[in-house]
């Protein structure tokens, strides 16, 4: 057994780890995160394209920006498409000049790995058989199998940034947390393009064939999505067949201008929301999607992951500079509050912009559900009160001041 010695053990390499490791070893706090694929699986996952202003300014803390801020695109709004009829949400107007950046999760997760190479931070990829122990000590420990070899690594915390599946959330005993769950019926089925996007601002449309979102990651790559039934498999989605669907849910003019071709990434993800309370147990502390996941129309998910970093981060920097880890204990209360927001905004998108195919939706007929949803939606689409409530939510509620 080789044993390791850090002051932070975190689980999992994907934005969420990445960006608390790089934060705390800026701070001279050490950690060693262990992941259990390897670094070019990771990157190969596309998943988030927005970036909320207090992420932005998280990685600029992370001094890891340079790329971001080259060549990410800050946008100052974007529309919703309803039946047709396009809506223009001017966020920046609607919220005294907030604005949003739009830039891969793959780009983000690729500019952290090379910033932890480049400090020669430890990484141990390709990690198996991953478990915390002693959570509820003043000595945790993790241990895992690399290359063959068992490792053990002592610690003062255990940060779970591994995910929705990952064992942090399993290691905390069921009759100690409570599980809030909502699976809904249907799935988002993505493909990725090297083609320009349709607009230059993203655009959310509901239509009676199910929901579609047009996105980008750069001027000539773009991001579609489209609501497919769960049972949907991705190789019935020909590049054919997906193209002219989206033209089907696009407005008009926009269908017309649409540039379609090969797709370079396609993929279902189901949608759920879920929220694990409390999101700490001992000296075990989950962060991101290991604690809570949004269905991805508000754009919340990583940014949710962003704001427990950042809560964590700066308890974590208080505890060691005042030698009083009991400060730690404040975690999950304050994290939870901004959680809650980004799941009731998500929650309430989704309702809004897809078609629920069920007989009951929310305890009530389909139809019922379907009225009050489109005269929700006629009601905050053609107010201003109504765009400033979806674009203050959208541009993400404000960190929560740790003192
Ligand atoms: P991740 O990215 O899932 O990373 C977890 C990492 O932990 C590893 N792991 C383990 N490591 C060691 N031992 C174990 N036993 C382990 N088990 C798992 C995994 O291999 C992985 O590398 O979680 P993290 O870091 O918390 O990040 C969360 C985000 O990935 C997620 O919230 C977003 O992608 C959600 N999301 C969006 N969020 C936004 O803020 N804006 C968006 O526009 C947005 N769009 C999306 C999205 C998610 C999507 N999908 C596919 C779910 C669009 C989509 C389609
Ligand atoms: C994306 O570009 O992948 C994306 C953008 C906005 C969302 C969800 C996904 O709400």
């Amino acid at each position: 057994m080789n044993t390791l010695n850090t002051q932070v053990a975190i689980i999992g390499a994907g934005p969420s780890g990445l960006l608390l490791g790089q934060l705390l070893a800026k701070q001279g706090i050490d950690n060693i995160i262990v992941e259990r694929v390897s670094g070019e699986y990771v990157l190969g996952r596309i998943r988030a394209g927005i970036l909320e202003q207090g992420f932005v300014d998280l990685v600029r803390e992370a001094g890891v920006n340079e790329r971001m801020d080259k060549e990410g695109h800050v946008h100052e709004g974007f529309d919703i498409s309803y039946y047709g009829q396009v809506f223009n949400i001017n966020i920046k107007e609607l919220t005294e000049g907030k604005t949003v950046m739009c830039y891969g999760q793959t780009e983000i997760t690729r500019d952290l790995m090379e910033a932890r190479e480049a400090a020669a931070l430890t990484t141990y990829y390709e990690s198996s058989d991953t478990a915390i122990h002693d959570a509820k000590s003043d000595a945790p420990y993790v241990t895992f199998e690399h290359g063959g070899e068992s490792y053990r690594l002592n610690c003062d915390v255990v940060v779970g940034c591994d995910g929705f599946h990952g064992v942090s959330r399993q290691t905390i005993p069921a009759e100690q947390r409570t599980e809030h769950e909502r699976v809904y019926p249907f799935g988002w089925l993505g493909l990725l393009s090297d083609t320009p996007p349709v607009s230059d601002e993203l655009i959310y449309c509901k239509t009676k064939r199910g929901f579609a979102l047009a996105s980008m990651r750069s001027e000539t790559r773009s991001r579609y999505y489209l609501q497919v039934p769960l049972d949907h498999k991705v190789e019935e989605w020909t590049d054919e067949r997906f193209w002219e669907e989206l033209k089907k849910r696009l407005p008009e003019e926009m269908a017309a201008r649409l540039v379609t071709g090969p797709s370079i990434e396609k993929s279902i993800a189901p949608l759920r929301s879920f929220v694990c309370e409390p999101m700490q147990w001992g000296n075990l502390f989950l962060v991101g999607d290991a604690a809570h996941i949004v269905p991805p129309t508000g754009a919340k998910g990583l940014n949710l992951a962003a704001s427990d970093v950042a809560t964590l981060y700066k308890l974590l920097c208080k505890a060691y500079g005042e030698g009083d880890m009991s400060v730690l204990q404040r975690y999950s209360e304050i994290a939870l509050r901004r959680v809650w927001h980004g799941e009731r905004f998500s929650w309430w998108m989704s309702n809004m912009l897809h078609d629920f195919d069920e007989q009951e939706v929310g305890g009530m007929q389909k139809a019922t559900f379907d009225q009050f949803m489109t005269s929700e939606l006629d009601f905050f689409l053609n107010h201003q009160a109504g765009k400033q409530v979806i674009a203050t939510q959208y541009v993400g509620m404000p960190y929560e001041n740790i003192d």
